[in-house]
């Protein structure tokens, strides 16, 4: 089928706004009368507070409040921690620490002022007297006996265990030809958007305007009428540009309660915007996992078992949604695209005195995808097998679908091993490796690393929480010029969403791109929405829009019979008009239907017509019906899997341990592509976020549960510098059962992408003896290994 819109590199439109500075972030917002806050935050990692006087600050000239915890207690409900379906233990917890902190930078009180210096200045004369605790830091001294207890109603700080288990696993790597089983360690480290949170909030007598940069202002809106108490239609939540979200901001944070509950103590607009030092202390944390993966093999390469170990450190587990959710949703996503039957995922998911773990692009995926990839490559070198062959050997290839994995996710397309080889052969892999053989030695070591990843798109198994099912929404209204506006649940923080949502209208509609307007992410104008997560957009988004269209095409068929004066059934809707069929000149367009119906007082009830828009929901359990059921009775938790491979190809320093990347090389399949530019920025960037989780980005803490990187000195993002060109390759096989056939391609550049990286530095130390397992790749953890390995060397110990 050949597309108008769909699938052309369209410019993206919010690119004129953003990129010349006419963006409208929240703090761009300005309302007569604002006055700011500022949040006070706990210095210690664990402790009572005994006593709180916000006395001498609200003596200051110029603050308006001071609220403490017990203030919030005493008017809002608590958050409750809902798990995302699984079972994990439950949790509340007020906006601000009641009676006792549990991590740096948990909020304990916050100031209202004139001005944000007032207010700032206004913490430093709240007096606090804290005792402190002992706190614990790490995963592993949670679980210890005698270890102090985050949550007194919890027998211990296990906050989930999970286990999953398909075949026979132990049996069947009691019998392998070979076992490999390691360790992998993937490091603390988060979403860094331009843009920190913020929330602007408006009292308007008998409404309350939230002005946020969620991802889900939908959600949003109804956690914190919660907490406030109020109908959720006596709240409106809106989200004008946001500066990146990456995850981070889908979480809902204290806050998001206490701004509009200032707001409305005080009667006057407020406003809070998180200084970089609060983002580090205060925003979700991610990533920290060290997971042990078992590999059984075939002496051929064939694999047949994995076994995964996970521990995970959640920090305080007090944040809103999810919790220990990246734990199971790396466990469903670990086959990736590999053909096994036997596995096993045990995972232990444990609070400590750290910042909250949350969402980061990836969300739990990346780490699993960095240790089992990982472990592929030592598997290789025990096969004595090229690491890409031992890939494209497991991979499960397009023969091989319909294909059920060992979650029991039902594969229906995609490429996996078209992907890997597409990728290698992009990147020239086979002439990299001659490369390397032809100069092994030197002090700037070659590597080239491999891995493959799949992405599973819309999670909604479980819904969010029981209380929203994963579906989308979307209306399409003309206007009597014949322009439209599509109102969609969706809401970006940068992906583009204005721009590939109009392609799908347009071409539905057969229209041009530019008399389509898209509206997002405001509960007052779009009657509901799930907004962005689980690299959704596009295909539970893009559906909606396109039933929307077809909802639209049927008005209009049955209002273009009644101007053509002939049977419904004897028309059509095609390129943009109502065509008789056969007749097909006989037609009226678009735009023409569209002013009839507003001008003619006797069209609309001639054709017995609804008003002129078009509305659907896209909901993917009703296309999940027409599928074959699992014969073990396992549920997946996404339906469809978008997959990515990448090659990357870096130089190692021996002397130095710096590494240099010198290409990235990326191969996908996400569907039909809407927009390749648009999926090109995704995985762009993603890329270089990759590239920062696997060499630098560390949030760091000392054994007291103190953050030592809170700062961009400490806690270093890539630059261009340290980006490498890249490459990216489209395969599209189109979703079956999804209207349009998109997939999701949010994350997968994230989920692969750290793992490529990984196996390239460990790739070009091997031969020396290094065995690298866990990042950051810092030039120092680099060097250690390095003389490590030589020590060993040297004292012939290996
Ligand atoms: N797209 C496309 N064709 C496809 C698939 C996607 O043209 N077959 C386009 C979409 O229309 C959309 C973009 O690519 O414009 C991303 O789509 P999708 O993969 O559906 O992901 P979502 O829209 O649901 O976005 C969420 C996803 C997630 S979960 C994180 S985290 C993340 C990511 O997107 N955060 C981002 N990418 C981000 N990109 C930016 N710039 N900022 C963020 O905060
Ligand atoms: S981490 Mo993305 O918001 O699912």
């Amino acid at each position: 089928m050949t597309h108008r819109w769909i699938g052309r590199r369209v410019r993206q439109r919010e690119d004129l706004r953003l990129l010349r500075g006419r963006g409208t972030y929240v703090d761009d917002i300005r309302l007569p009368g604002t006055v700011e806050m500022a949040v006070l935050r706990s210095p210690h990692a664990h402790a009572w507070i005994r006593r709180i006087d916000p006395g001498p600050a609200l003596a200051l000239p110029g603050v308006l409040a001071v609220f403490t915890g017990s203030d919030v207690a005493a008017a809002t409900r608590p958050f409750v921690h809902r798990g995302l379906g699984h079972d994990q233990r439950p949790l509340r917890y007020f906006a601000l620490a009641v009676d006792r902190v549990r991590h740096v930078g948990e909020a304990v009180a916050a100031v209202v002022a004139e001005d944000r210096y007032l207010a700032e200045e206004a913490l430093q004369f709240i007096e606090v007297e804290y005792e402190p605790l002992p706190a614990v830091a790490g995963a592993a001294a949670a679980l210890e006996p005698g270890a102090p207890r985050l949550w007194d109603q919890w027998p211990d700080n296990v906050m989930l265990h999970y286990h999953f288990k398909h075949g026979d696993p132990d049996g069947v790597l009691a019998a392998a030809d070979v076992v490999v089983s390691e360790v992998i360690r993937c490091q603390r480290h988060t979403g860094m958007p331009m843009e920190t949170r913020a929330c602007l909030a408006v009292d308007e007598g008998r409404r309350l305007t939230v002005w946020t940069n969620s991802q889900w202002p939908h959600i949003h809106r109804s956690v914190i009428a919660e907490c406030l108490g109020l109908p959720e239609h006596a709240l409106r939540v809106a989200a004008p540009d946001v500066g990146g979200g990456f995850g981070v901001k889908y979480h809902i944070y204290p806050e998001d309660v206490l701004v509009p509950f200032a707001a409305r103590r005080l009667g006057r607009p407020v406003k809070w915007v998180e200084d970089r030092r609060e983002h580090f202390l205060s925003t979700v944390h991610s990533r920290e996992q060290e997971i042990r993966v078992t590999l059984g093999f075939r002496r051929d390469g064939t694999l047949l078992a994995v076994k995964a170990d996970a521990l995970m450190d959640l920090g305080t587990g007090a944040i809103v949604f999810s919790g220990a959710g990246p734990m199971p949703a790396g466990a469903a996503s670990m086959p990736m695209g590999y053909r096994f039957e036997h596995y096993e995922y045990r995972g232990r998911a444990v609070v400590t005195n750290k910042t909250p773990f949350g969402a980061y692009r990836g969300f739990g995926v990346t780490e699993v995808a960095q240790a089992l990839e990982r472990a592929m490559d030592l598997a290789a070198e025990r096969l004595g097998m090229d690491p890409a062959d031992l890939r494209l050997r497991n991979l499960i290839g397009p023969e091989d679908l319909p294909y059920r994995t060992a979650t029991g996710a039902y594969l229906t397309t995609g490429s996996y091993r078209l992907s890997l080889e597409a990728a290698l052969e992009a990147a020239g892999y086979r002439e990299l490796r001659q490369r390397q053989r032809r100069e092994p030695g030197g002090t700037r070591r070659l590597g080239i690393g491999v891995a493959a990843c799949v992405e599973g798109t819309a999670a909604s198994q479980v819904g969010v929480s029981g209380r929203w099912g994963n579906w989308e929404y979307c209306r399409i209204e003309p206007a009597p010029d014949g322009t439209v506006t599509v109102f969609s649940g969706l809401a970006s923080q940068g992906q583009s969403h204005e721009t590939t949502l109009a392609q799908v209208t347009a071409e539905i509609l057969g229209i041009d791109l530019d008399a389509v307007r898209v509206v997002l992410a405001d509960t007052d104008r779009v009657t509901f929405g799930m907004g962005a997560f689980a690299s959704r957009g596009a295909m539970m988004g893009g559906a909606a829009a396109v039933r929307a269209c077809e909802d639209l095409i049927a008005r209009l068929r049955r209002l273009g019979a009644a101007l053509l004066e002939v049977d419904e059934q004897d028309v059509e809707y095609a390129d943009g008009a109502v065509r008789v069929r056969g007749a097909p000149q006989r037609s009226v367009a678009f735009g023409e239907l569209v002013r009839r119906a507003y001008s003619d007082a006797v069209l609309l009830p001639a054709a017995g017509i609804r008003p002129l828009v078009g509305e659907a929901v896209f909901d993917r359990v009703t296309l999940e019906r027409g599928r074959p059921a699992d014969p073990h009775g396992r549920v997946s938790r996404y339906t469809h899997w978008s997959d990515g491979a990448a090659v990357a190809a870096c130089e190692v320093d021996i002397e130095t341990g710096q590494v240099r990347l010198l290409r990235l090389v990326m191969a996908h399949d996400c569907g039909t592509v809407i927009n390749p530019v648009a999926v090109e920025g995704q995985c762009f960037g993603g890329l270089a976020q990759a590239v920062g989780g696997a060499l630098l980005e560390e949030l760091v803490y000392d054994d007291r549960g103190q953050l030592l990187t809170a700062t961009f000195m400490d806690y270093l993002l890539p630059t261009a510098m340290d980006v490498p060109p890249m490459d990216l390759v489209h395969l599209e096989t189109p979703a079956l059962e999804v209207p349009g056939g998109f997939k999701g391609v949010g994350e997968s550049s994230t989920i692969v992408g750290p793992a490529a990286v990984l196996n390239a530095v460990a790739d070009a130390l091997a031969p020396l003896g290094v065995k690298l397992l866990e990042t950051p790749l810092s030039p120092d953890r680099v060097w250690r290994a390095l003389q490590e390995a030589r020590a060993r060397a040297g004292t012939g110990l290996e």
